[in-house]
Order: structure tokens, then C-alpha cells, then sequence
């Protein structure tokens, strides 16, 4: 009808017009001298070893003058706040389309300034940090399809006013084919006019061709001697980039990942994920992310080696880039690269690690609001191609666990098999062995039986626990057996997986306690499989179930069929249990 139309042109109108002021502080210089460095350092050349003593001479890299004038600015958003819109701006039809186009609140970056100040998350022991004095220079790549003007502006700023200007060559931005109007010709005169002298690019695609081929545009094009690639909404924060490029500079085929934080989808505030964790993926091949092993150890500041990368966000020397060709260009819309880079780096003799003093927030969507452009299921097919080049017998698991990607056409593979062979890479057991040896404890290619399962029946009342289909962080208690009363229309059938943690078996939720205190109820929460707060053992003789990071055992009051954690005590007859099943003795 007609008020629609209407209500559409103004949204259209909105998303075209929608330049904000900007509050730009100062016109942005470029050092012209040229980086002195030209190579990397090599470890195992000798003839290197003197050019390593030489730029071996360590510096702080922070902008103090840009930190203290940030640590000044006030307003919405700033030092990483959230902003709540005015409940008029909230409930209004221009907030709920600019959702919906976006799959974050986009409204509320609009409120915020382009130039926001973050808090500064880092370990303490980051901000005492030294690099190497001479570093290489960086081509920040970002592709972009459709993205939020005030969001993809507000990444290009947080770099540019984020980072050493002798280390910036350029920031490419890669149009995957937008739609948009104002990613155009207008976003092409905001460059120009607001930084100088060509520093940030813009590359035009003809058609869609999807994030991994855009990137590949960008990266032909890039004069850098490092590529950072940077998804096109993302925030880096103080001295993200000396942490990350160093341990290229002292080895080029090692690649960096920052610890990626979080940028919230609908206030815009920023947090931490959290302190690191080494990235995985299971065998539907989602991604993962496991414990760092002996983490108390380890020194907070320092890299640590991650198997697989999340994707988006990383930095790789030219050099090996193209050393096996950049990515596999028959990856096609989203997804799988993340993987096919990760094993290609290690496998063919490279190094993957994050660099925990270098921090870089992204915004997670809601959900995806862009189509798929009529390519099929491009996602079965991208895992299937880096299953078919790089995962040898493995992929087997992978094929069990998603049948029908037996039946996916991969395409042609010659050109990625050949690359393998040329540069003598190691094999996938190489892999699960020697970097992800810890992977399996988590994500075993082989599906493990649970320990228990079926009711769970309290000894003391003769009633089971219920889930109800409750919803998550609501907690749940106990009712008549399924098994004694049929008309219970309750969801009494739980597994204690093979994880260790207790869930409904027909959901994705898990127990989870998450304070110590005689009392605490237990939640449903999604399941993490990280063990910690969802970590529980049964004692078959006890019959007690144990949760041990708070030391309490569960407990029960009938009258009020109420379930909670207690202290242990192997008396109470209110904290027993019986599973329905179990082949544990
Ligand atoms: C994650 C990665 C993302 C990529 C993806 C798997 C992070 C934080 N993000 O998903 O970088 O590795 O997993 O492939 O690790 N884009 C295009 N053309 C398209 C689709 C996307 O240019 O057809 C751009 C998009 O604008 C964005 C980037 O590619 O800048 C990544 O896309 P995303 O943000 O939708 O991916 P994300 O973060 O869900
Ligand atoms: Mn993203």
C-alpha cells in the first residue's frame, strides 16, 4: 500500500543521505621515507643473523598524545560504551529496516562518532610491551559487500588513527559489487576528501564474487610488504599493530591473528570475547575454540600457536602469501577459507599464532541479510574442496558426519593439488597430530557414547529431574517419572555426554552453574563444551552428582521439587541420583 511506499522511500532516502557530521581532529600525514627494511629475517640464514642484532633494538610503539586525547572524549559510545537509543529511535520503523538490511543495530552506530574512543582491555602487561624498532609497512585489506556506511567508516578511522604512519602503506577497500548507493560515488568523494594523498583505496568488483575472491582482488593489488586482512566492521584498539606484524618480520611464514573482541550488535559497546583460546573446528567443520593448554603458565603477553584461525581478521607476509598463491579462488560467497589457509600454512611449513596484546573488536551479526546470489550450496562445497586438497583420510569423518557432501560437485581441484605437491606440504595426521593433538579431547572425529543418560531419578523422592523445554538461564526442577506416569508430557531424557556435561538429548542447552555458594541453582545454558562451568561426574557408587569447579554436589528438595548445589555430603540421601542408563562402574 501507499504509506508503505512511502515509509520505503524515506528509508531509502535515509540509507543514501545518511553522511554524518564527522568531528575529524586533524588532517592525517603521510611519512613519504621509505620503510629502510626491505627483507625479512630469516633465523636459520646465517648470512641473517648479523641484519637480526642490527634491528634487534626494541621500542614503545604507543601514541601517547593520541591516547590521552582519546582518554578526553565524551559521548555516545565513547571509551567503548554502549548507547541505548531513545525509546522514539527505538521502536521506529527507520531502527527496525536498518536492522533488518544490516543484521546489527545500525541506527546506533549512526549515533556515535566515526572517531569513537575505546577503553583499553589489554593486559596490563601489553602496555609495558616493546617491538622491534623497525618494522615492515602494512596493506590493510578489507572487502566489502553492502556494508554500513557510519560501520565500514568507523573501521577505516579506528586504523587510520590507530596506527604508526610509517607502517600504513594503504587501506584497500574492496567493493564485492554493492548495491548500496552511498557506497558509491559518494563514499569514493568522502575518501578522497577526508584522507590525504591516496592512503585509502577503493577496488571495484564487477560482479559478486563473494569475500574470498574480493580479498584476492585486493591482494593483488596491495604494495605492502605485510597484508593485514580486516573484515569491514571491525574497531582496532591501542598498539594493535606492532604485537601483530613483529613475529612476521622475524619469520615470514608465520601468521598472526589479533584476539578478537567483541563489538555488541545492538548497543555497540565493547568487550572482550575473552583472554585467548586456540581455534579448532569440529567435524560438520564448524569453528571451534578450545582452552590454551597450561594457560596459568604461560606468559599473557606472548603469542601462542593456534591451529586454525577464525577467519577475518589476520596479518601474513606478501611473501608466503604468495608463495602457495593466496587462497583457493574456487572457494566461492563465505566460508571454508578460514580453514583452507589454516592448513595450508602449517602444513607446507608455517607457523599460525595469536598475539594477545593486539586487540581488534568485530561486530558478530544477528543474523545474515544478504542472499547468496543464486551459488548453491557454496558452503558444503568450499569445506568439501579443502577436505578434498588437504585432509587426506580425515575427511572421511567429516563425510560421515555430513552425508550429503559425498554427493557435492567440488569443481575442479588440479590447480590446488598441484600447489600441495610443488611445495611438499605434510599431511592432514601431521596436523592432528603435531598441532591439534589437543583437539580431540574436545572433538573426537569418532562420536563418543555418553557416560549416562536417560532419567534421572532422585532416590530420595522417587521423582526425575524435568528440563521442561525451558528456555536458557532459567533454571528447572523435579516431577513425577515419565516412566511411572505417562501423561508427564515433561523432558526428562538427559545425557551426561562424553564432554562431561549434562544435557537434554534432544537440545543444545547444558547444565551450568556458575557460582560456588550452597544453594545455587542450576541454569540451562547453550552448550560451550568447554568444560568449567559445565563440567559434571557422576559416582556410580555415591550415586552423587559432582560439578567440580564449584565442589558442590547436586541436591534436591522434594517438597518444593526443587533441584541446587550443595556441599557433598555422602549421607544425604537428597543428593542422590539414578540414571535411567549407564555403562559406568
Ligand atoms: C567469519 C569471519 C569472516 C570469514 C567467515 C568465513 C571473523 C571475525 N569473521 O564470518 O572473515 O572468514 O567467517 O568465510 O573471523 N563479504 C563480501 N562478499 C560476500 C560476503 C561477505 O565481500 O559475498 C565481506 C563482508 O562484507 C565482510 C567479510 O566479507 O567484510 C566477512 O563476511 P562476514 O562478516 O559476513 O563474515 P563473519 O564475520 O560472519
Ligand atoms: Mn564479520
Amino acid at each position: 500500500n501507499t504509506n508503505d511506499q512511502q515509509k520505503k522511500r524515506e528509508i531509502d532516502h535515509y540509507e543514501n543521505n545518511h553522511f554524518i557530521d564527522l568531528k575529524q581532529d586533524e588532517p592525517i600525514k603521510i611519512n613519504e621515507d621509505k620503510n629502510e627494511l626491505d627483507h625479512f629475517i630469516e633465523h636459520n640464514e646465517p648470512e641473517n643473523l648479523n641484519a637480526e642484532k642490527e634491528i634487534n633494538l626494541k621500542k614503545d610503539w604507543h601514541d601517547y598524545a593520541q591516547i590521552d586525547q582519546e582518554s578526553q572524549r565524551k559521548g555516545p559510545g565513547e571509551q567503548g560504551q554502549g548507547f541505548m537509543l531513545d525509546p522514539k529511535d527505538s521502536n521506529s520503523n527507520l531502527k527496525r529496516t536498518l536492522y533488518s538490511h544490516n543484521g546489527f543495530n545500525a541506527l546506533v552506530s549512526d549515533k556515535i562518532s566515526l572517531e569513537r574512543s575505546l577503553n583499553d582491555i589489554r593486559h596490563p602487561e601489553c602496555k609495558k610491551k616493546l617491538y622491534l624498532s623497525k618494522l615492515l609497512k602494512v596493506s590493510v585489506i578489507i572487502p566489502f559487500h553492502d556494508e554500513h556506511l557510519s560501520v565500514l567508516l568507523r573501521s577505516v578511522y579506528s586504523i587510520v588513527k590507530r596506527t604508526p604512519v610509517e607502517l600504513l602503506e594503504e587501506i584497500i577497500l574492496v567493493d564485492d559489487f554493492s548495491k548500496k548507493e552511498f557506497l558509491g560515488k559518494q563514499l569514493e568523494d568522502y575518501v578522497r576528501e577526508n584522507f590525504k594523498n591516496g592512503l585509502v583505496k577503493i577496488i571495484r568488483l564487477g560482479k559478486r564474487e563473494g569475500l574470498i575472491r574480493t580479498r584476492m582482488a585486493g591482494a593483488r593489488q596491495a604494495k605492502g610488504d605485510i597484508f593485514v586482512f580486516f573484515d569491514s566492521h571491525i574497531e582496532c584498539t591501542t598498539n594493535w599493530l606492532p604485537p601483530l606484524i613483529e613475529p612476521i618480520v622475524l619469520n615470514y611464514t608465520t601468521v598472526v591473528c589479533p584476539l578478537i573482541d567483541v563489538i555488541n550488535e545492538e548497543t555497540f559497546a565493547y568487550t572482550a570475547q575473552d583472554n585467548g583460546a586456540r581455534g579448532v573446528f569440529d567435524w560438520d567443520m564448524l569453528y571451534k575454540r578450545i582452552p590454551i593448554p597450561d594457560e596459568h603458565k604461560r606468559d599473557p603477553t606472548e603469542p601462542f600457536e593456534s591451529p586454525v584461525m577464525a577467519g577475518g581478521l589476520f596479518a601474513i607476509s606478501k611473501k608466503w602469501f604468495f608463495t602457495f598463491d593466496g587462497y583457493d579462488e574456487g572457494l566461492d560467497v563465505w566460508g571454508g577459507e578460514q580453514y583452507e589457509l589454516s592448513f595450508k600454512v602449517w602444513q607446507c611449513g608455517g607457523r599460525l599464532v595469536d598475539a594477545p596484546c593486539s586487540r581488534v573488536a568485530h561486530i558478530y551479526r544477528k543474523f545474515n541479510p544478504f542472499g547468496a546470489f543464486g551459488a548453491g550450496d557454496y558452503i558444503s562445497r568450499n569445506h568439501k574442496r579443502v577436505a578434498e586438497t588437504w585432509m587426506d583420510e580425515y575427511k572421511e569423518y567429516v563425510y560421515k558426519r555430513v552425508p550429503h557432501m559425498r554427493n557435492v560437485d567440488t569443481g575442479n581441484l588440479t590447480k590446488q593439488i598441484a600447489i600441495r605437491q610443488s611445495l611438499n606440504c605434510k599431511s592432514f595426521k601431521w596436523f592432528m597430530e603435531n598441532v591439534a593433538p589437543d583437539m580431540a579431547n574436545y572433538y573426537p572425529p569418532v562420536p563418543q557414547p555418553p557416560y549416562a543418560n536417560g532419567e534421572i531419578r532422585s532416590v530420595d523422592s522417587n521423582l526425575c529431574i524435568d528440563g521442561k523445554f525451558k528456555s536458557q538461564h532459567s533454571n528447572f526442577g523435579l516431577d513425577v517419572c515419565q516412566s511411572s506416569n505417562k501423561n508427564i508430557g515433561g523432558e526428562q531424557k538427559f545425557e551426561l555426554t562424553w564432554r562431561k556435561d549434562i544435557r537434554p538429548t534432544s537440545r543444545n542447552v547444558c547444565w551450568d552453574v556458575s557460582r560456588s555458594d550452597p544453594g545455587t541453582p542450576v541454569l540451562l545454558f547453550e552448550c560451550h563444551g568447554m568444560r568449567g562451568n559445565q563440567e559434571f561426574k557422576y559416582n556410580p557408587k555415591t550415586l552423587q552428582i559432582f560439578h567440580p569447579v564449584s565442589n558442590q554436589c547436586l541436591d534436591s528438595n522434594k517438597e518444593r521439587k526443587e533441584i541446587f548445589m550443595n556441599p557433598c555430603d555422602v549421607k544425604i540421601q537428597s543428593q542422590k541420583w539414578q540414571f535411567e542408563f549407564t555403562n559406568m562402574t
